[in-house]
């Protein structure tokens, strides 16, 4: 006489109504009425011919340390932050810096991202060893990039 084990078929699986009791959140939203844009500052339009460069390094040099950028303008004045002088602007030094920030903001002022609202025409600047990429930005009065970006050349520099 042997014993068939009984087969015990699940017929049907009771489902598990999970009663998440979420509370609600009492937020009020009334404010983002005349929702903006983060940025919202309309750049100005380039002037014809604008241009500014990096005078030295030159683009490859090996440098030490302590590296002086020298910066040059053209076709555009250069004035201090706050000069709204139409047709003027001020230089920002862009470091390790791959891509622009946005155009309808203020740029940034970081180690990254370097500020000459005196109208200053150089810096000296400390890097740590290796390679560095270093970019001229102009920046208005509100240090707001123009349109297109009066932007140099990205240079690639080397430090021992
Ligand atoms: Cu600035």
């Amino acid at each position: 006489m042997s014993i068939f084990p009984r087969r015990v078929l699940v017929g049907a699986i009771s489902s598990l109504a999970l009663a998440a009791m979420s509370p609600a959140l009492a937020q009020d939203a009334t404010s983002h009425a005349s929702h903006e844009a983060p940025g919202g500052l309309a750049p100005l339009p380039a002037p014809k011919g604008a241009k500014v460069e990096i005078l030295s390094p030159r683009d490859g040099d090996t440098v030490g340390r302590e590296v002086t950028v020298k910066f040059g303008i053209s076709g555009i004045a250069l004035k201090p932050a706050g000069d709204a002088t139409p047709g003027s602007g001020h230089h920002h030094l862009l470091i390790d810096v791959d891509k622009l920030p946005p155009l309808d903001l203020p740029i940034p002022a970081d180690a990254n991202h370097r500020h000459y609202g005196k109208a200053q025409t150089q810096d000296t600047i400390e890097l740590t060893p290796g390679t560095h990429t270093l970019q001229l930005d102009l920046g208005d009065a509100r240090h707001v990039q123009f349109d297109p970006p009066i932007v140099s050349p990205r240079i690639t520099i080397h430090v021992k």
